[in-house]
């Protein structure tokens, strides 16, 4: 059953309309008004396939019919896990159509995070392509079937085996069940980083998320000219929606799915396609700016080079422009509503040394102490937020939405801020119980609980520590039950087993005798953090 979660107030929700943030439009109509006006014009680019807006439209159309016949109906939850292919559009325009929710999950996600989605989702079907990067999803899809016999469907785009195959699922277009859905329904469920155990997940409704995308394309001056190169998996917030491939459909651009980042594979793609925009997270900006001055790809189509999902430093800031020929553009955002961005047109300082300003004059952002008042410009605190485009709860999860968001609706973002004068946000760190690894978020306590599920594993933390690529890495403490002491290799084996994404698995594991206790008796993070920091120091 769909467990509406909790929404804007009614008073806000007129305010927001009657500013014109919320147009009523939906994804399935908005891509249906692109075909009429855009007809052959190419939507995405993928290898050599060039798939128009009409042509697009006309299988989302079929494939609505396909999941409709299939009994998916409005309301229905879809775990899709499908990386930068045409069929990620096809499948969640389809969905969008009809009405059912996309559970948007990544193509690192192993067993333990898939069937965790589509229990706590209650998901009829699950999406997957055959094999991706090596890995075959058909393996995974028969892990997950034996935890969850009673999941209706597997559908594969690609070659099948026993699994029902996408393309038979194609019908007729005029079959398209034309749905009737509304602009405040809830269009998908996206995936929280997760601070408290397993990711929440986040409903955002048609309205409030096409509104992030045509805001987003006024700041990021997206238009019909606009190539944007899709270089991370594209069902993450940040490429799906900052403005991403979605807000580039919405200004009527092309798409270029990339499938990877390394400039092996992006920069003779950028030379190809012209591509004016892309965006990626810190590691790969780094890596491309070591790569550049040692190729010859010709990058002058590119305009916007955005960096976020992670703290940029400054010192790599400056170097874009000099290396790629290149803006930056730095994004502050999460998939909880919330998005910053530099304007194109901002001096160089405010670029290279802060993350932005929130996109959307009707953004509210408090920084505030931890007695939830306000501090003063330049100082640092709790960034608080609430707005057109930011949730008011997560989905079934009313114990927790207590928590992370204030009576009076704003969401508890975890992320420590100071506001300069000039109204622009700087990251200066974070509150949550969370590993931000190169833009990857790992939350500890659900790899603390898969660590204490070990024989041998008393009691587990883990924490942070400094790492020059990737800003962060993890690093776990354990404590043994008794004088069995695994080493780390096989403690990471064993956490790979229980079908755990790789990026999760931490990079360090060590022993140790008792955990460090804060004043009232608490495992001191902060402390493990430091110790973390020296042992890294010394290696
Ligand atoms: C420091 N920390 C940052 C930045 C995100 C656009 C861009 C990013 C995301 C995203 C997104 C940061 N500097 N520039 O959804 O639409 C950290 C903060 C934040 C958390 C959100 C988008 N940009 N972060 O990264 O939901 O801690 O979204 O609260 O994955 O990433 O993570 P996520």
């Amino acid at each position: 059953m769909f467990v509406q979660p909790p929404t804007w107030p009614e008073e806000f929700a007129k305010r927001y309309r009657e500013n014109g943030c919320w147009r009523g439009e939906t994804f399935g109509g908005m891509l249906r008004e692109r075909a009429a006006s855009l007809g052959n014009k190419t939507a995405i680019t993928y290898a050599d396939t060039h798939i128009s807006y009409q042509e697009l439209d006309e299988s989302v159309s079929s494939l609505a019919a396909g999941f409709h016949q299939l009994g998916i109906q409005k309301g229905s939850r879809v775990v899709v896990q499908l990386p930068n292919i045409p069929a990620f559009f096809e499948v969640i325009f389809a969905l969008f159509r009809i009405g059912a929710l996309p559970v948007f999950s990544l193509p690192s996600h192993r067993s333990s995070e898939i069937t965790y989605f589509i229990e706590f989702a209650e998901a009829d079907a699950y999406v997957i392509p055959d094999i991706d990067g090596g890995f075959d999803y058909r393996s995974l899809a028969r892990q997950v079937k034996e935890k969850l016999p009673s999941l209706p469907h597997v559908i594969v785009a690609g070659e099948t085996e026993e699994f029902l195959g996408l393309d038979d699922l194609r019908k007729d277009p005029a079959l398209d069940p034309q749905i009737h859905v509304e602009a405040s329904d809830i269009a998908f469920l996206q995936l929280s980083g997760g601070s408290t155990g397993l990711s929440k997940l986040i409903p955002r409704t048609h309205d409030d998320y096409i509104y992030s995308l045509w805001k987003s394309n006024e700041v990021c001056e997206l238009t019909q000219e606009s190539v944007y190169l899709a270089a991370l998996p594209v069902a993450h917030n940040y490429p799906l929606s900052s403005p991403g491939v979605l807000g580039t459909l919405y200004a009527g651009g092309r798409v270029v799915l990339a499938p990877g980042s390394s400039p092996d594979v992006v920069f003779p793609l950028i030379e190809k396609e012209r591509a004016t925009i892309t965006a990626v997270v810190p590691p790969i900006a780094l890596i491309w700016l070591e790569a550049a001055p040692h190729r010859s790809d010709d990058l002058s189509s590119l305009e916007v080079l955005q960096v976020g999902g992670a703290k940029f430093s400054a010192e790599a800031a400056k170097r874009v422009k000099p290396a790629l020929g290149c803006k930056l553009q730095q994004v502050f955002g999460m998939a909880e509503g919330l998005v910053n961005y530099t304007r194109l047109d901002d001096p160089e300082h405010i670029v290279i040394h802060t993350q932005g300003r929130p996109m959307s004059e009707y953004d509210e952002v408090l920084v505030v102490d931890d007695e939830d008042k306000p501090v003063p410009h330049e100082v640092a605190g709790h960034l608080l937020t609430r707005g057109p485009y930011t949730i008011r709860g997560y989905y079934k999860a009313d114990e927790q939405n207590k928590k992370a968001f204030t009576p009076d609706g704003f969401y508890r973002t975890g992320d420590i801020v100071r506001l300069t004068k000039e109204g622009n946000v700087v990251v200066e760190g974070r509150d949550k119980d969370q590993i931000n690894r190169g833009g990857e978020k790992v939350a500890a306590e659900e790899v603390e609980n898969h660590l204490l599920a070990h024989p041998d594993i008393h009691d587990a933390a883990m924490v942070s520590m400094p790492d020059p690529f990737l800003g962060e890495r993890s690093c776990a403490f354990v404590i043994a039950k008794g004088n069995n002491k695994p080493a780390p290799h096989v403690l990471k084996s064993f956490l790979r087993e229980r079908g755990l994404a790789a990026y999760k698995i931490p990079d360090r594991i060590e022993w140790i005798d008792a955990f460090p206790q804060t004043g009232v008796g608490k495992v001191s993070k902060k402390a493990l953090r430091e110790l973390a920091a020296t042992h890294t120091a010394n290696v």
